[in-house]
């Protein structure tokens, strides 16, 4: 059902702050000064806003039948699939010399839902209100469990996107990713940065950020096995080595096939050649500022290898996250 909503009533301070009270707490080698907290099953930022706006989300997300979400673990390759959703979806909207892709950041043109859509304080992005006056199909992307999602997305027939990647190249991806950030408020002449064993040992415990990674795969792979029209499931290295075919596979799930005319003119290869990483690394509008007033845009688009993960670390470590994988895994019918 599409349900016409105000601006949503806030959750107040007072019961965030009483929640997170009621929360488990780690500190981890990436975020000492500032602790993860536990909701739900998984490890976000201990912060009021970052609570406040997942508890926003849940409250008053109201999905259409026509949404397309793409859900990820953050650094599994979320950026490549939005431009490569947002180009096969609008196709036909734009001239090709004027693809918004050029304009915008991937994270500019699919909202990411537990993020700052219902924050008072980043408004420069889009408000609840604006999300109703989008057309159809609307495209978002949430970094949280299947179990952690408003209700409306299990109960109306939108469409879930799903794309994994080996855990070492995550994790390295992420390591990289924050240690940006870090640098970025604390990097002075004597900064010693936190250490990629350490955080191989957080991420190996589920005590990372939006982990534990393994949990967040299995729960939209599990899905996906039950209803394949809802979840399609991907891996960023099968995308790597065949990105033809799963452009055409995630077309047609999305209910916008490519026509015999449009394969043969070549309109998947544009696609995939507008979407690298290469492209998308040299266009002005990734190289500066920030999404969120946060992260570098240009941070984004770091190597996009697939296996590289592995020359980070000693043989050991890597034998203990397969056989982490492997035991994660088991009876899944899943490998990554
Ligand atoms: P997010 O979850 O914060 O949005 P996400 O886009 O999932 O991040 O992950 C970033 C990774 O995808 C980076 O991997 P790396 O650190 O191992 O290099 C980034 O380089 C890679 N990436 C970004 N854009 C592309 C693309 N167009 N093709 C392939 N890989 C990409």
């Amino acid at each position: 059902m599409e349900k016409n909503h105000e601006e949503p009533i806030l959750v107040p301070e007072e019961e965030v702050q009483l929640l997170i009270q009621t929360l488990e707490k780690a500190s981890t080698s990436l975020i000492s000064t500032n602790k993860l907290i536990k909701y739900e099953g998984f490890w976000y930022p201990a912060s009021d806003e970052s609570l406040k706006n997942i508890l926003m989300f849940q409250r008053h997300f109201c999905a259409r039948d026509s949404d397309l979400i793409l859900a990820s673990h953050p650094k599994t390759g979320t950026t490549w699939l939005k431009s490569l959703l947002f180009a096969t979806v609008n196709r036909n909207n734009y001239l090709k010399h004027d693809n918004p892709l050029f304009k915008n950041h991937p994270h500019e043109l699919v909202y990411r839902l537990e993020n700052n859509i219902y924050d008072e304080v980043h408004n420069h992005y889009p408000r609840p209100h604006h999300l109703n006056e989008l057309p159809s199909p609307r495209l978002f992307n949430s970094h949280l469990p299947y179990s952690s999602l408003p209700e409306s997305i299990s109960t109306t027939k939108c469409r879930i996107l799903y794309i994994c990647r080996n855990p070492l190249d995550t994790l390295v991806s992420l390591y990289y990713f924050v240690l940006n950030i870090i640098k970025k408020k604390k990097g002075g002449e004597d900064f010693q940065p936190p250490s990629l064993e350490d955080f191989f040992e957080d991420f190996y415990d589920g005590r990372a950020i939006h982990g534990p990674y393994f949990d967040n795969v299995v729960e939209y792979w599990k899905l996906s096995l039950e209803q394949p029209q809802k979840v399609f499931f991907m891996k960023y290295e099968d995308l790597k080595k065949d990105p033809e075919s799963h452009v055409k596979k995630l077309a047609e799930f999305v209910g916008v096939p490519f026509t015999m005319e449009e394969e043969r003119e070549g309109v998947i290869q544009e696609i995939i050649e507008l979407c690298s990483i290469k492209k998308l690394k040299e266009l002005e509008v990734n190289k500066n500022g920030a999404i969120n007033k946060i992260f570098d845009k240009e941070s984004y688009f770091r190597k996009g290898n697939v296996g590289d993960g592995i020359h980070y670390f000693t043989p050991n470590m890597v034998e203990r996250m397969n056989k982490l994988t492997q035991q994660k895994l088991q009876g899944t019918g899943l490998s990554i």
